[in-house]
């Protein structure tokens, strides 16, 4: 429950990350989700992912929209910004203030209703703008703060939990990044937190639009059998293309692999993404072949899961746009509004 605290008081033993602070510190209110949902699982790695890179909290602005997914930013990092916005609008409200001051670490939480219904196309720009962020999709196939209808993620003919098929075509989270540009694509499952904080912590780096498509099982009203994103199910379907650890710049990596076992991927700020390929023939450098594999197996019915698609090159909207580096509300009111003189040459250079 919200209103029950949880104890301030920490054991003087907690390990502490190199700015000063315990697990604990990234935590947040305590959860009030249903006892063994997905998302609860997703704020864990979460928590985890920021404590290992040293992240100082008050650098994160978490931002989400509406659903059971979406309140999740209230149970971890409770020393960060934080902004519910409304359902769907998360990414245009992250934008701007992304545009405002490039110096946070931006966070999306959302859900497959948030993002696949009502912010389908606020998801689509968001990745084709290239905005520096992470963006997690709480993905279980129903709206679940709503009592279990089937969102626009669940499968043709997963059944709901009263026993009716879903008739219509199911828009893969993934799929669609792939298409609008993303430049760094995941998928995992909720219960596999070895592959799950890895791909977080990268995707963190990551200089660009990155998003996470999390399945995330609805233990209230979708983990049953017939559902395609229960527990059993993915499970039993998930097919990891590869294992990804991410090492910051400053680590020193110590665990030796034989030849060919690993590829390690130099990012831009001399952080390694080590990629452990599980199936040989799979690259995640091309865009195109990760899509025709993707909806292969989603043909299938396999769940492809791991770090679908990286692009090294990647730049962020600043970049394109070529804005200025200070946070606006630290430039001064000349900065700001240079007057009249200038918007007068502005207007001229136009007519
Ligand atoms: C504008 C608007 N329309 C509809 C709703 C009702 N509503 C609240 S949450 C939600 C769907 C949430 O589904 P999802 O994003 O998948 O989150 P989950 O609860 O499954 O984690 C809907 C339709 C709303 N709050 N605002
Ligand atoms: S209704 Fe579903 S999504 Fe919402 S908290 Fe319960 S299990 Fe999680
Ligand atoms: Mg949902």
């Amino acid at each position: 429950m919200t209103y029950l605290a949880k104890p301030r008081l920490h054991h003087p033993t907690l390990a502490k990350n190199r700015v000063g602070y315990t697990r604990r510190d990234y935590e947040g209110k305590i959860s009030t989700l249903c006892a063994g949902c997905g998302h609860d699982s997703i704020s864990a790695a979460i928590i985890q992912a920021c404590w290992e890179l040293d992240i100082e909290p008050h650098r994160v602005a978490k931002l989400s929209g509406i659903g059971c997914s979406s309140k999740t930013p209230d149970y971890f990092l409770g020393n960060s910004h934080g902004f519910n916005t409304v359902h769907g609008r998360m990414p245009s409200v992250l934008t701007g203030a992304n545009l405002a001051n490039r110096e946070l670490i931006y966070l999306g939480v959302s859900g497959d209703g948030d993002s696949a219904s009502i912010g389908l196309g606020q998801f689509a720009h968001v990745l084709r703008r290239g905005v520096n962020m992470t963006y997690i999709v709480e993905n279980n196939g129903v709206y679940g703060l709503t009592k279990g209808q089937f969102s626009a993620t669940a499968d043709k003919g997963s059944k709901s939990k009263r026993g009716q098929a879903n008739n219509d075509t199911p828009i893969d989270l993934a799929s669609l990044a792939l298409v609008m540009g993303a430049t760094f694509i995941g998928r995992s499952f909720s219960g596999d937190k070895a592959q799950l904080v890895p791909l977080i912590r990268a995707a963190i780096a990551h200089p660009g639009a990155a998003v996470i498509d999390v399945v995330s099982p609805c233990v209230a009203f979708n983990n049953h059998s017939g559902s395609t994103k229960s527990y059993d199910y993915v499970r039993e379907h998930n097919e990891a293309v590869n294992r990804l650890d991410f090492f910051p710049q400053r680590d020193e990596i110590t665990t030796e692999y034989g030849e060919g076992e690993v590829i390690d991927v130099r990012q831009h700020d001399g952080s390694i993404l080590r990629l452990r390929k599980l199936h040989a023939e799979y690259d995640p450098g091309d865009r195109v072949r990760a899509m025709a594999y993707v909806q292969e197996h989603a043909a299938r019915g396999e769940v492809v899961t791991g770090l679908l698609y990286v692009d090294n090159d990647a730049c962020d909207l600043h970049e394109q746009i070529n804005s200025v580096e200070q946070p606006l509300n630290t430039l001064t009111a000349a900065e700001l509004c240079p007057g009249s003189a200038v918007l007068e040459k502005i207007n001229a250079s136009l007519r």
